[in-house]
């Protein structure tokens, strides 16, 4: 019997492509998906479809392609795009109707019919490359929001492949959802899949309450593991998506990262360095932080030169006019604060950088910052948190972390939970960080670090592809205790 494929889609291929002398180079991506899918594609070999993140004809991109696919152990496979779809379908249906939506922020939302249009034409488009490589019985995992109608188009070209999909943002309430003016073809959509995870369980609950609005006839089965619409059992289930908590750790204990935390704080001495890093967006509820640093110091003037903000942005869809708005905003803010509160020769409170560090950079300031300050308005998961505990080797700092952030649900026993648009209330956790005694310190960090080395990336693959092939959904209890080799998911039965 032949073995089944495993093929991943997503909206990107996991390199980046850059053009040479002698044609394209593709360079491995590093996130935190190419690193938990490696060992399975790596271990039974598959396929990666998606766009090279670069304009050109696919023919163009296939010697590099191919010499990457070599190295890595599986085939990738290049969905071009044209200008037009890039900017109807990914900067227009993906980032200007789905990201604010699915962020609680519809009134950013321009939901042109265009946009629409052309998302479903470039799902189709993505679908046919699949079915081109997908018969019945091979497994497909789809991520993320730019690909929520694959599903119904390959049905339509007639695939029995299982496919399975996840979603790396929050999925909105009811009351959000239902400003979608295609929500009917959107939800029907997603129901074409095989299986549907979230990162949490609110944004589960809040996928089956947006269905039984739409839908009264949707019935819930297997205590919530699945739902039925007419002949169709999609199921369905929360995977709170993680990091590699063990390379982190490893790299972040490296001499380098060590020599560069301590010239940080050579830099910026005698005071408790607050860092906030985060990519430029909306979401990430920058400008508000700086509001409740700017209270903290405004309310305690005891606390002032003994805390600065570290901010970092990383630069992000700069060519949307809102997210230039809002860079500058974010400067002015930082000025301000400076403006008030600096002396001459001696502390700065906020200390900004609008740029694109380097691994190295990245964990130095982990390691170096006694708080992190992670605020967003709504995120799905949010990685940074995760990160900045696994570097924090000597355990004695303070995570606050925004409650609607998907990772406030596993990290509530050890973090300041805060509502990120209450300044006053974040001003508040910044000084309780601030005053908090050591003992208290490390025993939360502790807790902290534990829920997330037992609960990493390798659990959040095999406990995915536990359930797309479990008869009961219920029963996949993660089989791997947290730091042992990934082996499991490559064994499935997929
Ligand atoms: P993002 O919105 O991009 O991801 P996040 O989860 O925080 O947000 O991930 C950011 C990643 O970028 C981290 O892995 C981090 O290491 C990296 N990074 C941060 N700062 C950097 C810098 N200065 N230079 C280089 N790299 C940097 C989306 C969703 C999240 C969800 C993830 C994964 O919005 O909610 O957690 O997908 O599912």
């Amino acid at each position: 019997m032949r073995r089944s494929r495993f093929i991943v889609v997503s909206n990107r291929l996991p390199y980046v492509f850059k053009r040479t002398a002698r044609g394209w180079r593709a360079e491995a991506g590093s996130g935190g998906l190419v690193t938990a899918l490696l060992p399975v594609l790596r271990d039974r070999g598959g396929t990666w479809i998606g766009w090279p993140g670069a304009s050109g004809a696919a023919r163009e991109f296939k010697p590099a392609l191919a010499a990457a696919g070599a190295k890595a152990g599986y085939t990738l496979v290049p969905v071009p795009l044209t200008e037009e779809e890039l900017g109807n379908f990914y900067h227009g249906f993906s980032n200007e109707v789905i990201w604010p939506l699915f962020h609680d922020l519809p009134s950013f939302c321009n939901f042109d019919p265009q946009y629409w249009r052309s998302y479903r034409a470039v799902n189709a488009k993505y679908a046919r490359a699949v079915h081109a490589r997908a018969s019945a019985g091979d497994f497909v995992w789809v991520h993320d929001y730019h690909l929520m109608t694959l599903a119904a188009e390959l049905r339509r070209l007639g695939s029995r492949a299982r496919l399975a999909f996840f979603l790396h943002i929050p999925f909105p309430a009811p009351d959000i959802f239902l400003k979608l003016p295609w929500r009917e073809p959107l939800l029907h959509a997603l129901m074409e899949f095989d299986l549907l995870g979230f990162q949490t369980p609110r944004d589960r609950r809040n996928f089956v309450a947006c269905l039984q609005t739409l839908e009264p006839g949707v019935k819930l089965e297997g205590r919530g593991a699945a739902v039925r619409l007419g002949t169709r059992a999609v199921r369905i289930g929360a995977f709170p998506i993680s990091i590699d908590y063990n390379a982190f750790l490893r790299r972040a204990a490296a001499v380098d990262v060590a020599a560069k935390a301590r010239e940080l704080h050579r830099l910026l001495p005698k005071r408790k360095l607050m860092l906030g890093v985060d990519r430029l967006d909306y979401t990430k509820g920058i400008t508000l932080r700086l509001k409740a640093f700017e209270t903290l110091l405004e309310r305690y003037p005891d606390l002032r030169g003994r805390v600065s903000l570290l901010q970092v942005v990383v630069p992000s869809r700069e060519d949307i006019a809102q997210y230039g708005r809002m860079k500058t905003e974010i400067e002015q803010l930082a000025g301000r604060i400076n403006g008030a509160f600096a002396r001459p020769g001696g502390w700065v409170p906020v200390w900004y950088e609008y740029r694109s560090l380097s691994r190295l950079e990245l964990l130095a300031y982990y390691r170096a910052a006694d708080i992190a300050l992670i605020t967003p308005l709504k995120d799905g998961m949010n990685l940074v948190a995760k990160e900045y505990c696994a570097c924090s080797i000597e355990e004695d700092c303070v995570l606050i972390l925004s409650e609607f952030a998907g990772a406030a649900a596993q990290l509530s026993g050890g973090a300041l939970l805060v509502n990120p648009f209450d300044v006053e209330a974040v001003a508040e956790a910044i000084r309780d960080a601030v005053l908090m005694p050591e003992a208290e310190r490390l025993a939360r960090m502790r807790r902290l670090r534990r829920a997330v080395r037992r609960q990493d990336v390798f659990w959040w693959v095999d406990c995915f592809l536990r359930a797309a092939v479990a008869r009961d959904l219920r029963s996949f209890a993660p089989a791997r205790r947290a730091g042992e080799a990934s082996a499991a998911p490559a064994a499935l039965p997929l």
